[in-house]
């Protein structure tokens, strides 16, 4: 398999979930639809970028929006995905979120003929060239702003950041 994800498993969390869905489908979105939106992300030296949009700006995505989004490590270095807040230093060193957005929401991962669906969803994994699918909906209580960042030794040092905001 291209790339690795490390998973926490957390006894419980899926009630929390089932409720966040529910409360999410009950209340309805503006400007949610029920299509899947497909959001192409892509890394490199040393940056994240959506198309149509400057290296590191604002990831802008809906709460209770399906969406589909890619992310595609289209530079020459391995690179790392994490969105949370709270960024945890070990002896100096910036290596990881205190909190991960996405660990306790239900991820798909999708690709190569397979899909795994998994929650406490933290980090993914990609070496260059390579491409990986995650379908999700975010629930409202993940409404703010977040950080995505790549905590490869020296890459998140090097700017390899952006705000990652949920409306
Ligand atoms: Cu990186």
């Amino acid at each position: 398999m291209g790339y690795i994800v490390r998973r926490t498993w957390i006894v419980g969390m899926m009630s929390v979930v089932l409720g966040w869905v529910a409360v999410a489908a009950a209340m309805g979105h503006g400007q949610a639809t029920d299509e899947r939106v497909v959001v192409r992300v892509e890394m490199g030296e040393y940056y994240f970028q959506v198309e149509g949009h400057e290296r590191n700006e604002p990831i802008v995505l809906l709460a209770g929006q399906p969406y589909e989004i890619v992310f595609a490590n289209v530079g020459m270095m391995e690179h790392e995905v994490l969105i949370g807040r709270d960024v945890v230093v070990e002896e100096g060193i910036p290596d990881g979120y205190e909190v991960n957005l996405l660990d306790a929401i239900e991820v798909d991962v999708v690709g190569e003929g397979w899909e795994v669906g998994t929650s406490g969803f933290v980090e993914v994994e990609l070496e260059a060239g390579e491409t990986v699918v995650l379908h999700f909906t975010l629930p409202d209580e993940a409404i703010g702003t977040w950080e995505i960042g790549c905590f490869i030794p020296g890459h998140y040092q090097a700017g390899m950041l952006a705000p990652f905001v949920v409306e």
